[in-house]
């Protein structure tokens, strides 16, 4: 075979190595326009990965690099970041609206979003992400590594074999804290963090701006979270070490709130397991698991919990800490007494979640009907 054939360089090349080869790979785009393009609603991780691609694409020659996203930014806090580091980034659907797109490169992403238009014979030259691929991957440069919890960490590697950062640069520093925000964001505050986040997070340490970083990280909650999660501690039933709470009706945009209602949930002291549920858009029962108790399998218990489906898939799974389930309902979301409905699925839900932690629904310190 002489075909010549891109290979992923992931297989072949230890992680040292690879810096080297993603600088080469970045030099072809000497003198010409790259473009960074942003899968989904950017996240802290692409943002601040973006950043130090384009300190690298400096330093190699590339004549500009061009910061672009297709989703709105998202959440009030992914807006703070991108005004107070000063990010300047691209909304942009189609790649003519821009200055011709020499090269394109990927970062916390491995395919192009689709719903960018006009993206046709443009070669891709990077690809740099911590995702399982779903999807065959194609670029001159491939660094796809599953064993970290950010893609801000393979830049922390890049940025010290190729570009190390200056603690008295202010751009320096501005990237250092923002890879160092992607880093938290993306492992739950380190709490799932990997050997090889640690390791980064250590590097940059000393060139972050912590004022800047505090800033960055108080966190806010959106107005409709908030209004869950009152909900949630309405409706708490406590047993022993396992909480849950039921918070009725939430529309399908809002979904998320039940995870973040759960979240802080289980940040109680005298629990270690909690699930949240509601009925999501008058389709489905859906839930959040959030455990910290080391005998607890999100995914077994809730498979146990609430059983499978017909064709026998589970309702539920998870992973580590946390885990989450969707029921449909089917044609009872049609009823339109909201009150007797979400009783239904109060009692549903909560004689199930009883009998998995060994307590008799009906029975004195169980539930009683509604
Ligand atoms: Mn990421």
């Amino acid at each position: 075979m002489t075909e010549p054939v891109r290979r992923p360089t992931v297989p072949l090349l230890p992680t040292e190595s690879r810096a080297r080869a993603f600088e080469e790979a970045l030099s072809t785009a000497k003198g010409k326009h790259l473009l960074l393009a942003l899968r989904g609603h950017p996240d802290p991780d692409a943002i601040a990965c973006s950043l130090a691609q384009v300190h690298i694409a400096q330093r190699v020659g590339v004549r500009t690099t061009t910061i672009g996203y297709c989703h709105e930014l998202s959440h009030r806090e992914n807006r703070a970041l991108v005004k107070l580091l000063g990010v300047d980034m691209r909304k942009l659907k189609s790649f003519r609206e821009i200055e011709p797109v020499d090269f394109i490169a990927l970062v916390d992403a491995h395919d192009l979003d689709p719903d960018y238009t006009d993206v046709e014979g443009i070669e891709t030259l990077t690809i740099v992400d911590h995702h399982r691929a779903q999807v065959p991957i194609k670029a001159r440069f491939i660094d796809l590594r599953l064993d970290v919890g950010a893609t801000a960490t393979i830049f922390v590697d890049y940025l010290a074999e190729l570009a190390p950062l200056d603690g008295d640069v202010e751009e320096d520093r501005r990237i250092a804290t923002a890879l160092m925000h992607g880093l938290a964001t993306d492992t739950d505050d380190f709490m799932v963090a990997r050997p090889g986040d640690f390791r980064a997070a250590a590097q940059i340490a000393e060139v972050c701006d912590r004022d800047l970083l505090t800033d960055l990280s108080r966190r806010l909650i959106a107005p409709t979270a908030m209004d869950v999660i009152a909900r949630a501690l309405a409706s708490l039933t406590v047993r022993r070490s396992f909480a849950m709470a039921g918070v009725g009706f939430v529309s399908e945009a809002d979904r998320d709130t039940i995870g973040q209602a759960a979240d802080f949930l289980v940040r109680r002291e005298d629990i270690d397991t909690v699930v949240v549920y509601g009925v999501v858009g008058e389709k489905a029962i859906e839930g959040s698991l959030r455990t910290h108790s080391p005998s607890v399998d999100p995914g077994a218990w809730l498979e146990q919990a609430f059983g499978s489906d017909d064709r026998g898939k589970p309702y539920g799974g998870g992973r580590r800490d946390k885990g989450a389930f969707r029921i449909p309902i089917g044609f009872l979301g049609r009823a339109t007494d909201r009150i007797q409905l979400w009783q239904l699925v109060e009692h549903a839900a909560k004689t199930a979640l009883l009998r998995q932690i060994g307590e008799e629904p009906g029975k004195p310190g169980g539930i009683t009907a509604v």
